[in-house]
């Protein structure tokens, strides 16, 4: 079985050298301990972590780590996650270390990966290579069932793919998730009479591991076209047994709610790519990877580093489509597009929302200015016969 490489940036704590730190690691998250043990078998030798290589990064070092494969249980992504980003994170050795990313061999990858992917959700919508324009429905949470599909509604004639909820509204009081879901996808259905174009609905059924597979078959009964999972919160687990189980015949759109807890910190916690990369393994079809310019803090060298774990070959396994959102607004598409590429879901919530005309018209504005990128005008300028880009870069601005 090959063996599992591990990229860490780390700071040793100052009375620590480089290699002492980095030695630390693979012993707390192999074979090894504090001290020496009198139970160690000579046997155990082979499942002993490798320090490969380390070399100075800004203000500390980059180790490589090589784990033997032996030393993890094929699919367990928990126990995976217990190797690679477990007890290390507290050494007192070490004053900061981050996950950057991971190498794993094929042996460890017995999953299927996405159902659909890219290639398949395009071609539930019946593009080829237009970036994807979605919603987040606004407020994040409040609005009645009703409400709720009346704003789906609009979206959709605006020109939307995809309509999702938002990370926090799952299957609350003031707005129960299936009276939801078939309002939205009846309010869908007449869209789609009105303009012929199909569009999804991630609706949320993130609920506890052992019940989501039920949840997921549910929504699907009622006519869901995609379900939604917010993976940190939930668990890596609950996505899996969600993509895994046959009977889910929908793609899935991974939220990452909770993700810059250790992701932001670009000195200690894990990086999105190592993550990107599970996420993609066990079955995610969409997945939240941030945008070049919008409202959240990324580290955005990285973003496109990390949609490449997300669409470079992988073993077989189908492509994951990276979501581009958190403060997106038609102003900033041409700048997403040119960093990002075309493959990607453009996602706004306030960006389509708070468009002075309202919801459609905002959805529009968003159409128009991929158009107008994809056909290389400056927004301004197709703006002149696009009255609803117009008024979006009057309120927005464009970010040049
Ligand atoms: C965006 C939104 C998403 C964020 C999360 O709303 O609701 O939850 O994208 O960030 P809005 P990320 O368009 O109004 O800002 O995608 O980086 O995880
Ligand atoms: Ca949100």
């Amino acid at each position: 079985m090959g063996d599992l490489i591990a990229y860490y940036y780390f700071k040793p704590r100052e009375d620590t050298t480089p290699s002492r730190a980095a030695e630390a690691i693979c012993e707390e998250e192999t074979t090894g301990t504090w001290t020496g043990i009198s139970t160690r078998q000579s046997y155990i030798k082979r499942l002993d972590g490798v320090v490969d290589e380390i070399k100075p990064e800004k203000e500390g070092y980059i180790a490589t780590i090589r784990y033997p494969g032996e030393i993890f249980e094929s699919g367990n992504i928990a126990q995976y996650l217990s190797v690679i980003a477990g007890n290390l994170f507290g050494l007192k050795s070490l004053n900061a270390v981050r996950l950057l990313d991971i190498n794993i061999p094929e042996e460890l990858v017995p999953f299927k990966g996405p159902k659909f992917g890219i290639t398949g959700v395009r071609r539930l919508i019946g593009t080829t290579k237009r970036p994807h324009v979605g919603t987040i429905i606004k407020p994040k949470v409040g609005l009645t069932p009703a409400d709720t599909a009346a704003v789906a509604y609009e979206a959709a004639l605006g020109g939307v793919d995809l309509i999702k909820d938002d990370e926090t509204l799952t299957n609350q009081q003031f707005c129960p998730l299936h009276e939801r879901l078939q309002k939205v996808m009846d309010k869908l259905d007449s869209a789609r009479s009105e303009t012929g174009h199909m569009v999804l609905y991630a609706v949320n059924v993130t609920t506890r591991p052992d019940k989501i597979v039920e949840a997921g078959q549910k929504a699907i009964e009622l006519g869901a076209n995609m379900l939604m999972v917010d993976v940190f919160t939930a668990g890596f687990g609950a996505v899996q047994a969600l993509a895994e189980d046959h009977s889910i015949k929908v793609p899935i759109h991974v939220h990452r709610t909770m993700h810059a807890a250790f992701t932001r910190n670009p000195e200690h916690g894990i990086a999105m790519r190592p993550l990107a990369r599970l996420v993609r393994m066990i079955g995610g079809d969409q997945l939240h990877t941030g945008t070049a310019g919008g409202k959240m803090s990324h580290i955005s060298e990285e973003v496109v580093a990390d949609n490449e774990a997300l669409k470079g070959s992988f073993y077989g396994l189908k492509q994951t489509f990276p979501v581009v959102s958190g403060g997106l607004h038609p102003g900033l598409v041409p700048n997403e597009i040119k960093t990002l590429g075309t493959d990607i879901v453009l996602q706004a919530g306030g960006g389509i929302h708070g468009h002075p005309d309202g919801t459609a018209a905002g959805a529009r504005a968003m159409r128009q200015a991929v158009d107008a990128t994809l056909e290389s005008i400056p927004l301004h300028e197709y703006a002149h016969d696009h009255y609803e880009l117009e008024r979006a870069l009057k309120q927005w601005g464009v970010r040049r």
